[in-house]
């Protein structure tokens, strides 16, 4: 009986056996921190405390929380300032997304925008210890490392965090931030670098590698010194306004790329490695570059994570 209900014409069967065509029918849609539901916070928060817990994927001694920060220092300087930036953090934050997931997480990555607070940062409802990240460290629980004095992050839902590393020595300690404008002063949090219209400028450039250039010398930058204490060092991930401040990175790439999708697409240029005075013109990279991941993912081609709608990726925002 088995069988003459699997006798069907021949033609038939090969079309039930072609999978659809490989796209992305169903994005999932990436929103902002503070347009989550309480749930979807709370869901987002227990997630990275799991992670917190789960043993290291790469055998080291640590957790898996503390696996990213470990592989983001290892590779400092072969994915900033170099073309692979934008791409190669595309990949990270949808393996910690995936990551999340498997902990739990039952939404998307989320992001930070900072161009909505940018009129006054140090107030920002991001640093709500509730509906926020919660905010500046707290200068009343100074901790001594190396002989320097850091603020710890004393209220909101990741002041008991403990990250274990900076660089790759195996530090463990509170999560710190240390809010500023360049000098001892919280002042502005170098906001005229994330303004709406700051980001207009960079959004309105022409070609990838001016676009790379300025989003990550311009408000990348700013808001990881703005910010500081572990958002600052080679270990940022330590932080985990990270990933929703690298989301929104993402975000304004794919912007950037839905301009002219089919161009855009494909269009990534600039150095592969860092222009180091005194070398000769260094490599043009390429979508054929593979993105070095040590064993947090699979080492890909850029080519494959150019796209935001792909089997791969399948998310909007
Ligand atoms: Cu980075």
């Amino acid at each position: 009986m088995l069988f003459r209900t699997l006798a069907v014409p021949a033609a038939v069967a090969a079309a039930s056996i072609i999978p659809p065509r490989a796209t992305c029918e169903n994005p999932t849609v990436r929103k902002e921190w503070r347009s989550l539901s309480a749930d979807e916070r709370d869901s987002y928060i227990s997630a990275v405390h799991c992670l917190a817990k789960q043993p290291s994927k790469l055998g080291l001694s640590t957790t898996q929380y503390d696996d990213f920060p470990f592989v983001h220092n290892a590779l400092n300087n072969d994915i900033h300032f170099v073309a692979s930036f934008l791409p190669w953090h595309r990949y990270y934050v949808h393996i910690y997304e995936q990551a999340l997931k498997e902990c739990g997480y039952t939404g998307a990555a989320a992001y930070w925008d900072w161009t909505l607070d940018s009129d006054d940062t140090p107030k920002s409802s991001i640093w709500d210890p509730v509906t926020g990240v919660g905010g500046n460290g707290d200068p009343n629980t100074p901790v001594t490392i190396d002989g320097y004095t850091y603020k710890c992050v004393s209220d909101g839902p990741f002041k008991d965090l403990r990250p274990a590393y900076l660089t790759d020595t195996y530090v463990p300690h509170c999560l710190r931030r240390n809010f500023n404008n360049g000098s001892d002063s919280i002042g502005d949090m170098f906001s005229p670098r994330y303004t709406p219209d700051a980001v207009a400028k960079i959004h309105a450039l022409p070609d990838y590698d001016s676009f790379r250039i300025n989003l990550e010398n311009g408000p990348h930058g700013a808001i990881h010194s703005a910010v500081a204490g572990d958002l600052m060092p080679a270990t940022s991930p330590n932080d985990p306004l990270f990933f929703l401040h690298h989301t929104q990175i993402d975000r304004l790439w794919s912007l950037w790329q839905q301009v002219d999708p089919e161009t855009r697409v494909n269009d990534f240029s600039g150095f592969r490695t860092q222009n180091k005075t005194g070398q000769p013109t260094p490599a043009q990279a390429t979508l054929d570059d593979i993105m070095p991941m040590r064993n947090l993912a699979k080492d890909i081609p850029i080519r494959d994570i150019m796209s935001t709608q792909s089997d791969l990726l399948c998310y909007t925002y």
